[in-house]
């Protein structure tokens, strides 16, 4: 709250206006208080098929998080807050794991980017403008695209012959959280074949369903102040307890260069998962780096690769998979 609207009781103050900032929420709270949003047990229950499937297989799937979470303002929402995101990173990152040979559980945001259907939604042309209409009337995708169309087309057809992607999505940081958890302990059944691949941009704040408005804030009760609540940190409970076994991986996204590195390290140390990868907004498509407790490699594209349409991803996902490897020998030995 402004020190000027504290200070005058005559002002304004929506209902969402808290005079002390409330402590953060434990994680075991906050699933304890917050009943579980519908459809995550139907969801769930899709994703415990799929991995019993892969498992038959003895194939490693990887869950991919993807897309921002929003912050509803109210129970009846008109207003939210959103991450910024496109699940660029995710879908596009998922569609190379498949490359690779793994299973993907593409835990999105709704409507934002997909794999395989990326390369055509979101793009400068409408979908309309891949078409075009014969002599005769027949409707043909543009000669100009075909090559390319009929290489994703292909490779989406495989993905979905083979059953290696399935796609479940979210909007509030709420169902996020309730899906992370029960998708999290679903592929902890595959140990250390799971990787858990955490892209999405997640809320760090939000705005309890005790203390949200019913209906749409009104203007008419002046300026709208925010207090909003820690979300819980639930990558403690996810490496610790519903993915343990598991080979983690998160994201740290950041605007400021100086402070990438110390902040992804430090997200290592508390959360004790295995590989954080260092992101900044502006470059994010060039360069990340891979950092663990013990080091940091950069993996960056050129201004030729950028120019030919290399994805950074194409780059990651083989590092990330050959990490991977180490893990799986490593556990296997200490298991001997
Ligand atoms: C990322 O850092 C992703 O790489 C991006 C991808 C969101 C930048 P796009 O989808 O963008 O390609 O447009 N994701 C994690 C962001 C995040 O919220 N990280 C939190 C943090 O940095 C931890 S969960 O503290």
């Amino acid at each position: 709250m402004s020190k000027d609207t504290a200070s005058d009781p005559s002002l304004p103050v929506m209902e969402l206006a808290l005079p002390t900032p409330a402590p953060a929420i434990g994680w075991e709270e906050y699933f304890r208080t917050n009943p579980p949003p519908s459809g995550t047990e139907d969801a769930g229950q899709r994703i415990d098929k799929f991995i019993s499937f892969h498992a038959k297989a003895n194939r490693r799937v990887v869950l991919v998080t993807s897309g921002g979470t929003t912050v509803p303002l109210e129970k009846n929402t008109v207003r939210f807050i959103d991450n910024f995101s496109a699940g660029t990173r995710g879908a596009t990152s998922a569609e190379y794991f498949i490359e690779a040979g793994y299973a993907v559980i593409f835990m999105h945001r709704q409507f934002s980017l997909q794999p395989y259907s990326r390369h055509y939604t979101h793009s400068k042309n409408c979908f309309l403008d891949y078409m075009q209409v014969g002599p005769d009337g027949s409707l043909t995708v543009d000669p100009k695209y075909s090559d390319h169309m009929r290489e994703v087309l292909g490779k989406y057809q495989k993905a979905k012959q083979d059953n290696l992607l399935i796609m479940e999505s979210f909007v509030t940081v709420e169902e996020y959280l309730f899906l992370l958890r029960r998708f999290t302990t679903a592929l902890s059944t595959l140990r250390e074949n799971a990787l858990y691949y955490l892209a999405a941009a997640v809320s760090d704040f939000f705005v309890p369903p005790d203390k949200m408005t019913e209906h749409k804030i009104q203007s008419s009760g002046g300026c709208l102040e925010l207090q909003l609540d820690q979300v819980p940190k639930v990558i403690y409970p996810l490496v610790d307890t519903w993915a343990s076994r598991g080979f983690i991986v998160s994201f740290k996204l950041e605007t400021d260069p100086s402070i990438l590195i110390p902040k992804s390290r430090r997200a290592l140390e508390r959360y004790k998962h295995q590989l954080v990868i260092g992101n900044i907004l502006s470059t994010r498509k060039r360069v990340v780096t891979m950092v663990t407790l013990e080091d940091e490699q950069d993996i960056t594209l050129s201004d030729q690769e950028l120019a030919e349409g290399v994805e950074i991803e194409s780059r990651i996902i083989p590092d990330l998979v050959a990490r991977h490897d180490r893990w799986i020998k490593k556990s296997a030995k200490h298991a001997q």
